[in-house]
């Protein structure tokens, strides 16, 4: 599947800084240590409806990791999927009475222009659930011959038990695993199961919907968690630099990923940091496509508001805290789109080489964007009251705020 063209960024003076992140897994900040090649994979979108602003927000904190890393002259190995099959998309076709295909095409469409609008930096493999398939089935048959995966009516379900890892993404307890599994597209209800947690690695073909050969499984299609890690490991490998995606990914997702791909192995882990983006809100609830409580890119883009405006609006939160989408938080950043663009305008500045620095060290430091933007403000401000005589400063701080930001002045 092809991706979404890149915004070029910007080269900058000095030299940036190595990444400290949160780590699920720990519990606590590590500071990553990539090769040359840093790595890593992002949870995509499932494409039944357009993009809202929790999406945005969490591929926003994941084109920061990138723009760190790139400031640090590394190549950087990103990949990202398309959940192009699965429960909730044919549902929506089913609802809505048109073609799943067509559906999912649709809004992987959009979702490719609200990504260049908004200049996140595109994976350099962008790859949907159905073109995995082949890979898939190999997995699967691999986990039931090795004795991690049984067979029930049809389905092959993956067994958390062959994990001895199991549980050290996201440290939950069982009865909250169990609560969230139900809540996140497992069956922790179903009998027969060998644990109630395990996941569904391959559904059997059931009447009226999709399915695929799966060689030895039979015909069918693939469950979500073996989805990415099939992708994972075919483009990335194991003990990746980070796996990202929103909170509610934690669990049950990433934690069976890692299981499954830890059973597939025998290694450990499948990635150095399990990096999870905070959830936005409106109207006291978690922004989803099920609740249908919902701020679009794309509607405010055809409202004409300025994509660099939302850019900013999703930076002015930092990527771990749940925060609420309202009007007030669009306008400050409108606001603050205005001042800064007035201040890049002018011939001459104070000095930038301080404020690179600091931009650099509030990223570095868990992506703080927030302490990042404060520090542009500050800048400006200055600008505004006494004014400055160095000629190049505009240029540089524009082009930082480019390259670190993803923001075009
Ligand atoms: N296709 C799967 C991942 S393999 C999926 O979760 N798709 S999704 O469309 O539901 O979500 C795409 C990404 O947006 C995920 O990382 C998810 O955690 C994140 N996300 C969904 N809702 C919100 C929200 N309200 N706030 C922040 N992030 C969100
Ligand atoms: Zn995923």
């Amino acid at each position: 599947m092809h991706a979404w063209p890149a915004s070029e960024v910007p080269a900058l003076p000095g030299q940036g800084r190595d990444l400290r992140i949160h780590d699920t897994a720990t519990g606590g900040l590590v500071t990553l240590d990539p090769g040359p090649v840093a790595r890593i994979y992002v949870c995509g979108i499932t494409p039944y409806d357009a993009t809202h602003m929790g999406h945005a927000a969490t591929y926003n904190a994941f084109d920061l990791v990138q723009r760190v890393w790139l400031d640090t002259k590394r190549q950087v190995h990103y990949v990202q999927n398309v959940t192009d099959v699965d429960d909730p998309l044919l549902e929506r076709a089913d609802r809505d009475g048109v073609d799943w295909t067509a559906l999912a095409e649709k809004e992987t469409a959009l979702f490719r222009e609200d990504m260049t609008a908004l200049r996140m930096l595109p994976p350099r493999h962008y790859i949907g659930a159905v073109e995995a398939i082949p890979g898939i089935v190999p997995l699967v048959e691999r986990l039931r011959d090795a004795g991690a995966a049984y067979e029930l009516e049809g389905d092959i379900y993956f067994s958390v038990e062959s994990d001895p890892h199991f549980g050290q993404v996201s440290h939950l307890d069982a009865a909250a695993m169990r609560l969230l599994s139900a809540e996140r597209g497992g069956d922790p209800d179903r009998p027969g199961k060998k644990n109630p947690l395990d996941p569904m690695l391959w559904m059997a073909a059931r009447e009226g919907e999709p399915s695929w050969d799966g060689g030895s499984l039979g015909r069918g299609r693939p469950g979500w968690h073996i989805e990415c890690v099939a992708i994972a490991l075919d483009h990335l490998g194991m003990g990746f630099d980070v796996q990202g995606g929103g909170s509610d990914l934690a669990f049950p997702h990433h934690e069976m990923g890692a299981s499954h791909a830890q059973a597939l192995t025998g290694e450990f882990p499948m990635a150095k940091a399990y990096v999870h983006a905070g959830m936005v809100g409106l109207d006291g609830e978690k922004m989803s496509k099920s609740k249908g409580n919902l701020v679009f890119v794309s509607q405010l883009r055809r409202e004409g508001v300025d994509p660099a405006a939302i850019r900013l609006t999703l930076l002015a939160h930092h990527y771990r805290s749940d925060w609420e989408w309202t009007d007030q938080v669009l306008q400050d950043a409108l606001a603050r789109l205005d001042r800064w663009r007035a201040a890049v305008s002018r011939p001459d500045g104070p000095p930038a080489e301080a404020l690179v620095g600091e931009i650099r060290a509030a990223l570095a430091d868990d992506l703080d964007s927030p302490a990042a933007l404060e520090a542009v403000d500050r800048w400006a401000a200055l600008q505004q009251e006494t004014g400055g005589t160095d000629t190049g400063a505009p240029g540089v701080v524009s082009r930082a705020v480019d390259a670190l930001l993803g923001v075009a002045l």
